[in-house]
C-alpha cells in the first residue's frame, strides 16, 4: 500500500473561526503537496459513517452533531510519509496537549472542536480519500 498520502478536513470549528487559509499555509509549510480538494459540508448521516468506528465512544453522538454543524474543507495531501508526518504537523487530539506550532495549538478550540482531522493509517487515508473524492478528482 503507498505511504504518500493523508486525508484530512478542516472541521467547523476551523471553518467558522476563518482559520482555513492559516491551516493551509501550514500545511504547505509541512511539505504537503494538495492532490484533492473540496468545501463541502457532511450531513448528520454522512458524519455517523465517516466516524462509525467510534459509535460505541460516550462522545460519538456529540461527534456527528458537530461534525455536521458546518461546513468542512476534505483533502488529500501528499508526502513521503504522509499520514505520521501529518499527525506529527497536527498535534495531538487535546489541543490542550498539543505541542507548540501544531496546527491543532494554533486553530483548535477543544477535544471536539479540533480544528483538523488526519487518517491514522495508510489504509485509512485510501478509505477516507475514496469517501470524498471520486477517481477523477484526485491527482
Ligand atoms: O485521530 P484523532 O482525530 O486525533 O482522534 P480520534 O480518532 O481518537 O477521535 C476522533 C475525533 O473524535 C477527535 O478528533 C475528536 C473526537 N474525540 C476524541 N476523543 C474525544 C473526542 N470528543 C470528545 N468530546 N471527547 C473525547 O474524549
Amino acid at each position: 500500500m503507498e505511504n504518500n498520502k493523508t486525508f484530512t478536513m478542516i472541521k467547523p470549528d476551523a471553518v467558522r473561526n476563518g482559520h482555513i487559509g492559516g491551516i493551509l499555509d501550514q500545511i504547505l509549510k509541512g511539505g504537503f503537496k494538495i492532490s484533492a480538494m473540496k468545501y463541502t459540508y457532511l450531513t448528520p448521516e454522512k458524519a455517523g459513517e465517516f466516524y462509525e468506528v467510534h459509535k460505541e465512544r460516550p462522545f460519538y453522538k456529540d461527534l456527528v452533531g458537530f461534525m455536521s454543524s458546518g461546513p468542512i474543507v476534505a483533502a488529500i495531501l501528499e508526502k513521503d510519509n504522509a499520514v505520521a508526518d501529518f499527525r506529527t504537523l497536527i498535534g495531538a487530539t487535546d489541543p490542550s496537549k498539543a505541542e507548540v506550532g501544531t496546527i491543532r495549538q494554533l486553530f483548535a478550540e477543544s477535544i471536539e472542536a479540533n480544528a483538523v482531522h488526519g487518517s491514522d493509517s495508510d489504509e485509512n487515508a485510501a478509505i477516507e480519500g475514496s469517501f470524498f473524492f471520486s477517481a477523477f478528482e484526485k491527482f
